[in-house]
């Protein structure tokens, strides 16, 4: 009789994510439960990220099948890890990047690790009869993250003239994360009818990730309309809810300019612009200002705001250690974006979040624009409890699970729950 933590099968299959693209979805199968792990994917992806494996046979799903991933996990991947302990999770994404053996999980493919590397966790946690948060991280007290809701849509998420990717609301001035929600959730709906008094129906079509796709063409445009909604919704601007973007600047950066608002700027005239529209709006994070390159721009941007302003880093980043640490030793941002696929394994994503944090960086866990209705980021926020979340507006089933697995947190915490709040960038010192 095997052990209840032993595992003794995986399986995966091809199925679908938000944008109607196939993914993975990895079953680990132990002597005492079975964990899910799905696998989201990124439209504007960095190039430093761990490489998701497509087959490329343009006879199947326009080449974009996982059948070769898949494939991976269920003759190459599975084997060496039959028999293991599903709690021994450093050991088993060890293996992984091993039997992958390269820097950039290319070969079996990051989707191939991350599916099983996730659903090695849920098992345990299933195994343990504990909620994944917990069994993640002990906590002598959680921390509910504030959420980062993306409202209006643009650039690569939208069929607009948005350079701006991601325009967001952060609810910071409440008390609890059901009130900040609320807020957040209440000021979306009256986005959507000061969008079609001003634009008309077609204004309130939606984007990849729930917000809103406005026919605009400057960033402005989107700021305004949403400071509008946030006071129309009866909230205060800064103190209840404040703004944040992804510019996610990579994708309108060519030959050393950046097109946008009708410009063609220098990166110190980008980051004079970044500085303006933090004096016009209650901006508090802007993530990805720069490309993905720019550290020196996104040092010189931070030295300027970082006081005030949280400076993300993603595509810069990649939640890889390496570029974190190049990051902290020249002050290049002052917070990462914690995305699991674009390092691979549940431990590396882990030991990215540890080393921003104790770096004194701020950690925003984070959806990708394609996802499943797999909750593990929700988990994932709470049990690293380091105060923020962004996954995308409060409409669609692919974002709407996140909130709802957070919501279910919330209760579970009961009055045990601390909400990040204003201390957002810092909770710990709370
Ligand atoms: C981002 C993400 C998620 P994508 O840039 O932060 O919002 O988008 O998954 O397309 O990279
Ligand atoms: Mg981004």
């Amino acid at each position: 009789m095997s052990n209840r933590y032993e595992i003794t099968n995986i399986r995966a299959l091809e199925i679908l994510d938000s944008r109607g693209n196939p993914t993975l979805q990895v079953e680990v199968i132990t002597g005492g439960g079975t964990g899910l792990g799905k696998v989201p994917s990124g439209a504007s992806t960095g190039e430093h990220e761990a490489v998701a494996l497509r087959d490329g046979d343009e006879t199947r799903y326009a080449g974009k099948g996982v059948l070769m991933a898949i494939n991976n996990v269920e003759n190459v991947l599975r084997k060496p890890l039959l028999g293991l302990d599903c709690r021994e999770q450093q050991q088993i994404d060890g293996l992984l990047c091993a039997l992958d053996g390269t820097s950039n999980k290319s070969r079996l493919g990051a989707n191939a690790l991350l599916g099983v590397s996730l659903a090695v966790a849920a098992a345990a946690a299933c195994c343990n009869g504990q909620p994944l948060y917990q069994y993640l991280r002990s906590q002598e007290r959680y921390v509910m993250p504030v959420p980062m809701m993306n409202i209006i849509n643009g650039a690569k998420h939208a069929g607009n003239q948005l350079a701006i990717q991601e325009f967001h609301i952060m609810p910071i001035g409440f008390d609890d994360f059901l009130e900040a929600l609320r807020a957040g959730v209440e000021t979306y709906h009256i986005l959507k009818k000061v969008l079609l008094k001003k634009y008309g129906a077609s204004s309130v079509n939606i984007g990849d990730e729930g917000g809103f796709a406005p026919p605009m063409t400057e960033s402005r445009e989107a700021l305004n309309v949403i400071l509008t909604s946030i006071e129309e919704a009866g909230y205060t601007p800064r103190k209840e809810i404040a703004l944040a973007i992804d510019a996610a600047a990579s994708e309108f950066f060519a030959a050393n300019r950046y097109s946008i608002d009708g410009h063609q700027w220098t990166p110190r005239e980008l980051s004079d612009y970044y500085l303006t529209l933090c004096e016009e709006y209650p901006l508090v994070s802007i993530e990805d200002p720069f490309s993905e390159n720019d550290f020196d721009s996104f040092a010189d941007l931070t030295r300027k705001v970082g006081g005030s302003v949280q400076i993300v880093g993603d595509d810069l980043f990649v939640s890889n250690p390496e570029r974190i640490q190049r990051g902290i030793e020249i002050g290049a941002g002052n917070a990462l974006l914690l995305k699991v696929n674009q390092i691979g394994t549940l431990t590396e994503a882990i030991q990215a979040a540890d080393l921003a944090a104790t770096n004194n960086f701020g950690v925003v866990v984070s959806h990708r624009s394609g996802e499943t209705e797999d909750t593990f980021i929700a988990d994932l926020a709470v049990a690293l409890s380091f105060g923020q979340i962004k996954t995308g507006a409060p409409a669609r089933s692919d974002r709407t699970a996140k909130y709802n697995r957070l919501i279910e947190i919330h209760h579970e915490l009961g009055s045990d729950a601390m909400f990040a709040g204003k201390d957002f960038r810092f909770p710990s010192m709370h």
